[in-house]
């Protein structure tokens, strides 16, 4: 870490990675200074990557000083590095930038395998920096009230959790291959990728009402074994899931019921979720992530409540009640609450333990598969 780590000197930051995660990470840092100006100063100091023209365009337009194309030469010279490289490249560069002291956030999942997000948790622990997981749908405003709703007692004993995340852009066979098909790097498909985003919320949502997952029966589909390589143009296996689906048994005798597929046709980006309890239920879709559906009291149905009120902890920042916001918002809200938590030496949530305690569960699933049986936490 550099020795610039004053809570009144800007925090330099480190970002590995520059596509897809790269840019909503790069744009939610430029969003803090006009819309949370208590958000800790920023300079975007080293963007790091292999391709050294696409790197150079990306530092240009995401507004960093500097490029690199070996991490071993930051991670030790910014307050902050980024960790937003493909699943392979989460453990190692995460490790070594917390035991120089600086601080990480790291996209989901924590690592391809439970042994890589155990280092990375152990490393976490032993460290005085701070260390996130960037599952940014706990930053969704209607979570946040549904959130509410269920510590408040509002849905009353919870009986079931059931979570489906659907996208559709692996659904044509002849879709390229990419990272994300290969266990080695990825560790899995459609469960690490997007369960985990699920396994996260479910506990982020009602873990203080229904305990640990006791045990689960998890099972894997590969529906298309082998992609076109754009680069080689030849058919490369594919070695992960396309699908998985996990039935689950919570402490308190709670249901959770599971879902994952980047195969299912006419869903973009369809994560859902929903939660029943015997005073109350709710409802939450991400393709409609303003509102939550609501049925709580002697209500007879569902009432669909538009999260951009007072119930809203950042809507202050942004615009008037009503005034819809979007899935980028979700990483400037989860951007200014780590940044926050690194000026001012307090804790961020998701932690790397808590990101570890996912992969617990997305290893059950894999040894359920394995074994087709249950599988005890
Ligand atoms: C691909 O499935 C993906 O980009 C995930 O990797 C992200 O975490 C999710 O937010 C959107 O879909």
């Amino acid at each position: 870490m550099s020795d610039t780590n004053s809570t009144s000197d800007p925090l330099t930051v480190g970002m590995l990675g520059y596509r897809f995660m790269g840019k909503a990470h790069s744009n939610a840092l430029s969003r803090l200074p006009m819309f949370f100006p208590d958000a800790p100063d920023v300079v975007r100091h080293t963007i790091v990557g292999r391709d050294e023209e696409a790197l150079a365009d990306a530092a240009d337009r995401y507004g960093f000083e500097h490029t690199a194309t070996d991490w071993r030469d930051v991670v030790d010279e910014v307050d902050v590095f980024y960790n937003l490289g493909p699943n392979h490249l989460h453990v190692e560069p995460s490790v070594a930038a917390l035991e120089a002291g600086t601080n990480v956030l790291c996209e989901k999942p924590l690592a391809p395998t439970l042994d890589g997000a155990e280092e990375m948790r152990d490393a976490a622990a032993a460290s005085d920096a701070v260390a996130g997981c960037a599952f940014n749908y706990r930053f969704v405003p209607a979570i946040r009230y549904a959130r509410g709703l269920v510590d408040g007692g509002d849905l009353g004993e919870i009986s079931h959790v059931r979570v489906r995340y659907l996208q559709d852009w692996l659904a044509d066979p002849e879709a390229p291959w990419t990272w994300r098909m290969d266990e080695d790097i990825a560790g899995s498909g459609a469960l690490g990728d997007i369960g985990a985003h699920s396994f996260d919320l479910a506990g982020f949502l009602v873990g203080e009402q229904v305990g640990d997952v006791e045990r689960l029966s998890g099972h894997l589909r590969t529906f298309t074994e082998e992609r076109p390589d754009p680069d080689s143009n030849e058919e490369r296996p594919v070695t992960v899931d396309d699908a998985y689906s996990a039935q689950v048994d919570f402490e308190s005798g709670a249901m959770g019921t599971f879902e994952g597929s980047r195969v299912a046709n006419g869903h973009k980006n369809d994560h859902s979720i929903a939660v029943h309890g015997t005073e109350g239920s709710i409802r939450f879709s991400l393709e409609r992530l303003n509102e939550l559906e609501v049925k709580t009291g002697d209500a007879r149905g569902y009432e669909t409540v538009m999260v951009t009120d007072e119930s809203d902890p950042y809507v202050e920042a942004w615009w008037p009640p009503g005034h819809v916001l979007g899935w980028e918002h979700t990483f400037v809200h989860e951007n200014y609450e780590f940044l926050t938590a690194v000026r001012d030496g307090g804790e961020f949530s998701p932690s790397f333990e808590e990101a570890y305690e996912v992969q617990r569960l997305l290893d059950a699933v894999q040894r359920s598969d394995e074994r087709g049986e249950w599988v005890d936490l």
